[in-house]
């Protein structure tokens, strides 16, 4: 029976699917959550929160530790892990690891007497990972731009302009502030890069898909482009991984899982992939056609393309579709986190964003609007850190519930344009996307009918079924096995709300631009 397993390295924890592709069924899942599995690293959603100035580190021994957790947790449940014919996986995008000359040769000789943690610590030339949610480095995204002539060339060559919580303006910041440690440095791994290399036992490659939240690799040639590399940081070309299509394997599993945790030795590992390009493929989207937005700890929308076009106001992103061509993407920080922010500020339970808080109050809140950023946003970008309203800031829970959700619609309304399609549905994923209130404010404010997979966990379910197609699997076949709507999850927008967003929809602009020049003036003064 051929099975494949996805695992998925998110920001707040690490998740396993094992898909059997005969079938067409998902026969186990499970899931280890940083903060509550693994409190010593007071990480508590997966990330360092004492950071300054926009850095956002977190420690890369806490996912290696949470790989032994939950693969050491699945066996003592009784998961036969020999049956898995090839596994792949989803990381968190452009979060970077930072790893000595002799990383490789450590991967080959790994004791399964002790743990990953213990034995990889000492490959680390850098502590920590800086990953998605910094964004200290603007000074570096200028030095970069400049140097290749612009902006508009960054984004020709890579498919965005330089961004902040991008790779390479992060490499830029490391060589520039610890030289000796960069020196150091043998090979720089993406997240998912990194977790397919200890599965493989060797450095592997980098794919198109995660590859292209970079700042470094040209798009059209799929390899590294020498102007952003040498832009970049010195000798960087020599520390960079191979960058390969998605479906390229990477040979047989590492002999630690299969001496530990009992893997077949004929089990193959596939290149990993980012969390959103995974997700394309787990929501059945690689084809052009379908608009998916996850409501992760970013929330993002995603859609494949069929040819590649550029944001041109610099916020979205072009990346490698994992089924070939390419997929757009726009990210959203102030994702779960700022609707978590309203909850705990009013001790509410999730259920208050179903039904309470939207039954008592009209769509459109009466004229009350949230700049939702809690944190400062990157589309658009908001330094403020600290939601703004439109009017009085004394509000009841069920005002500021409905203030949240209609601000981050809006906002994604606001800034989705570029893509160039009109949705006839939208596809939710993610762990918000189960919220029924949530998904009806979606429905309401895009004005489409709203779906829900079958399954949890898209990106999971994504790294498992890229697993299959690598080894011959027929996506189109996955997909309907995979990525059918769940029965009764449809939501569809109340018939009167689309009139009352479509006329709220210039005003939300207004009060963004009125907040962004406001804050400009602030961070110039
Ligand atoms: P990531 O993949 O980025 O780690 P997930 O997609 O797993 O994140 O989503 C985690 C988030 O989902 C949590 O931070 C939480 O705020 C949100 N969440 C979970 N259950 C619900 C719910 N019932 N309603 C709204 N949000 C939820
Ligand atoms: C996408 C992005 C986030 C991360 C974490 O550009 O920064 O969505 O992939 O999920």
């Amino acid at each position: 029976m051929p099975m494949f397993l996805g695992l998925d390295l998110s920001t707040q924890s690490l998740s396993a699917v094992l898909l059997d592709a005969e079938q067409g069924v998902i026969v186990a899942e499970d899931s280890v959550n940083f903060g509550e599995s693994l409190p010593h690293y007071h990480q508590a959603h997966g990330y360092d929160e004492s950071g300054t100035c926009g850095t956002v580190h977190a420690n890369p021994l806490m996912w290696l530790e949470a790989l032994d957790l939950l693969l050491g947790q699945m066996k003592s449940r009784g998961f036969d892990f020999s049956k898995v014919t090839a596994v792949s996986g989803s990381g968190q995008q452009h979060g970077s690891v930072y790893l000595r000359h002799g990383f490789e040769e450590k991967l080959k000789s790994l004791d399964t007497s002790q743990s990953l943690k213990d034995q990889l610590a000492e490959c680390l030339s850098r502590s920590s990972s800086p990953i998605w949610m910094d964004s200290s480095t603007s000074v570096e995204c200028v030095e970069i731009a400049s140097a290749v002539g612009g902006n508009a060339v960054v984004c020709a060559k890579s498919g965005s302009i330089a961004i902040e919580r991008f790779t390479g303006p992060q490499i830029r910041k490391f060589a520039k502030n610890e030289p000796e440690a960069y020196a150091k440095t043998g090979v720089i791994h993406l997240v998912s890069s990194f977790f397919a290399s200890i599965m493989a036992g060797k450095s592997v490659a980098i794919d198109y898909g995660d590859g292209a939240g970079m700042n470094l690799m040209n798009l059209a040639k799929g390899d590294w482009d020498a102007d952003l590399v040498n832009a970049t940081a010195t000798d960087l070309m020599a520390k960079l991984p191979k960058c390969q299509p998605s479906i390229e394997k990477s040979g047989l599993i590492s002999n630690y899982f299969v001496e530990k945790y009992g893997f077949s030795p004929t089990c193959e590992t596939v290149i990993w992939s980012g969390d959103n390009p995974c997700s394309l493929i787990g929501m059945g989207a690689a084809k052009p056609g379908k608009v998916v937005i996850s409501l992760g700890t970013s929330d993002t929308l995603f859609a494949a393309m069929p040819e590649p076009h550029t944001d041109p106001d610099g916020y979205g992103h072009v990346f490698g579709n994992p089924a070939g061509g390419y997929m757009s993407l726009i990210c959203f920080k102030n994702g779960s986190l700022a609707r978590e922010a309203v909850k705990e500020e009013f001790d509410l339970e999730w259920s208050a964003f179903e039904k309470e808080s939207l039954l008592e109050t009209p769509a459109g809140n009466d004229g009350l609007m949230m700049l939702p950023f809690f944190e400062p946003e990157i589309t658009p970008r908001v330094n403020t850190g600290g939601p703004v309203y439109s009017k009085d800031p004394d509000h009841s829970a069920a005002q500021r519930v409905r203030a949240v959700l209609e601000g981050q619609f809006l906002n994604m309304r606001a800034h989705f344009d570029w893509l160039g399609v009109e949705p006839e549905s939208i596809s939710l994923t993610g762990g918000a996307s189960a919220n029924d209130g949530i998904a009806q404010v979606v429905a309401n404010v895009f004005g489409v009918l709203v779906d829900r997979l079958d399954v949890p966990g898209s990106a999971a379910i994504g790294a498992g079924m890229r697993a299959c197609h690598a080894l011959g699997g027929d996506l189109t076949r996955l997909e309907q096995q995979f990525c059918q709507a769940k029965q009764g999850s449809e939501i569809v927008p109340e018939s009167e709300t689309k009139a009352i967003y479509d006329a709220m929809l210039p005003k939300f602009k207004e009060f963004l631009t009125s907040q962004q020049s406001q804050d400009q003036k602030k961070s110039s003064s």
